[in-house]
């Protein structure tokens, strides 16, 4: 069957994590008649040998390196200062390759010092570029064991980004941590470059479904949850959060009725990229059910449409809409079971997660300071520290010597009079 597109999607991808999920999004292939790969993709990293390994099969997708191609190292400023560099260069880039997009996700994976650096001014490129309301950010969350720079690198940007984040375009977390417990209790036996592999895939179907799901199939009730709805969900500030799981439709029973709604709330509290939503800050959300034609006949009826509308009701109970709509679809005859899309915008952050890389990154502070503290002890602990009278020295440069931290204050400052300046402040 030929899968309709709701959105013509772009993707402009930073850093090594951003420029693999980005062009691994671009590398979706559809039967769409002379439309194989109807997405594309601009991808920039300051690392050269990263931006080579990145092979896009999509020939529309275009690589770009910012810098001399030795990287940003972890450092956010450095990564910062890349992009502004390019930036003219990147605007001209933006428009050209997403001329014919509706809408662009920017993607990154934080932590790293290129992407979670450069995404504030590329915000402002897509800004300047005519995508205001028209642009969202896929943004990954690093595990917990990646040290902690790459969790403060994380924290700080996602702080920047919170405090704007009522004026931008939705937010898809992509939470390692999740995806790579779920990986790796799957597949013991796999690596972090296997399982890298796998959620850059699982991404790129998780959107490209969310994408066609609603303008692909034939609706069944008088609900019908269309594109234009789609491009609403997508408008609304905060985190999008997705849920996507398949039933056999004869678990769908309704003497079951209970067990069945705590189940459906379980899966859709679970997520598929992310999870620990407060769900009742859900502002719209939307969820499609999808089964082949018989099962349609006998499972939408008028009992599980209210047993839908009551179990959103309770998730959400101050959304502004939250049309349930139902498809059937002959593709899917005889494999008895229904598939469940549920959508919810406009969330805050995960707050239980993000406390979680607080609380990880102070106690490794911490740590680290323990450690520095005992080497100090063990090593200069009789050291005799008073002056030798004939070898004095005068030392008036400090500064010169053990440099200034005045540095970081005024890099931090860049980045609020940029978000100043887009009136994201
Ligand atoms: N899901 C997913 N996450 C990734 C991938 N690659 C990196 N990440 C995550 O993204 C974070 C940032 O890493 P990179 O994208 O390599 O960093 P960068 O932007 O290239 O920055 P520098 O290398 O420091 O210049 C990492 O800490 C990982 O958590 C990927 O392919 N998939
Ligand atoms: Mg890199």
């Amino acid at each position: 069957m030929e899968k309709k597109l709701s959105l013509n999607f772009g993707f402009l991808g930073l850093g090594m994590g951003g420029t693999s999920i980005a062009a691994e999004c671009a590398d979706i292939k559809t039967n769409i008649k002379n439309n194989n790969y109807p997405y594309t993709a601009l991808l920039i990293n300051s690392n050269q040998i990263d931006l080579n390994k990145i092979e896009p099969v999509n020939t529309t997708s275009e690589k770009m390196l910012i810098g001399d191609g030795k990287g940003a190292g972890r450092d956010i400023n450095i990564g910062e200062q890349l992009y502004t560099k390019d930036q003219e260069d990147i605007k001209q880039r933006v428009e050209t390759r997403f001329k014919e997009v509706d809408f662009v996700w920017l993607v990154a994976g934080l932590g790293g010092g290129t992407g979670t650096g450069a995404v504030i001014q590329a915000i402002g490129t897509l800004l300047k570029s005519g995508f205001s309301g028209r642009f969202g950010m896929i943004l990954t969350l690093p595990r917990r064991k990646e040290g902690r720079t790459v969790i403060e690198n994380a924290l700080q940007r996602l702080q920047k980004i919170s405090q704007a984040m009522g004026k931008l375009g939705p937010i898809l977390l992509v939470d390692n941590e999740k995806l790579f417990k779920q990986f790796s209790e799957e597949k013991p036996n796999s690596s972090v470059s296997e399982y890298l592999k796998f959620s850059n895939r699982y991404v790129a179907e998780a959107l490209h479904d969310l994408n066609t799901v609603t303008a692909s199939y034939l609706p069944t009730g008088e609900y019908h949850f269309d594109s234009s709805e789609f491009e609403k969900l997508l408008k609304t500030p905060g985190l999008l959060h997705f849920a996507r799981f398949t039933e056999k439709a004869s678990a769908i029973d309704s003497s079951n009725n209970l067990s069945y709604a705590q189940k459906l709330k379980e899966l859709i509290q679970k997520g598929v990229l992310s999870d620990g939503y407060n769900l009742e800050e859900a502002k719209r959300l939307a969820v499609s059910v999808l089964t082949d034609n018989s099962t349609a006949k006998r499972m939408f009826t008028f009992e599980f449409t209210k047993r839908m509308e009551d179990l959103v009701n309770e998730l959400s109970p101050t959304a502004l809409e939250k049309p349930i709509a139902t498809y059937q679809s002959n593709d899917l005859k005889g494999t008895a079971e229904a598939s469940f899309y549920a959508v919810f915008a406009g969330l805050g952050l995960p707050q239980g997660r993000i406390s979680e890389m607080v609380t990880e990154h102070n106690r490794l502070k911490e740590l680290e300071q323990k450690v520095l503290e005992t080497k100090k002890e063990d090593l200069f602990a009789s050291f005799d520290t008073s002056p030798t009278p004939e070898k004095e020295e005068e030392i008036n440069d400090f500064e010169a010597l053990f440099g200034s931290d005045t540095n970081e204050k005024e890099k931090e400052d860049d980045v609020e009079d940029t978000l100043k300046h887009l009136n994201l402040l």
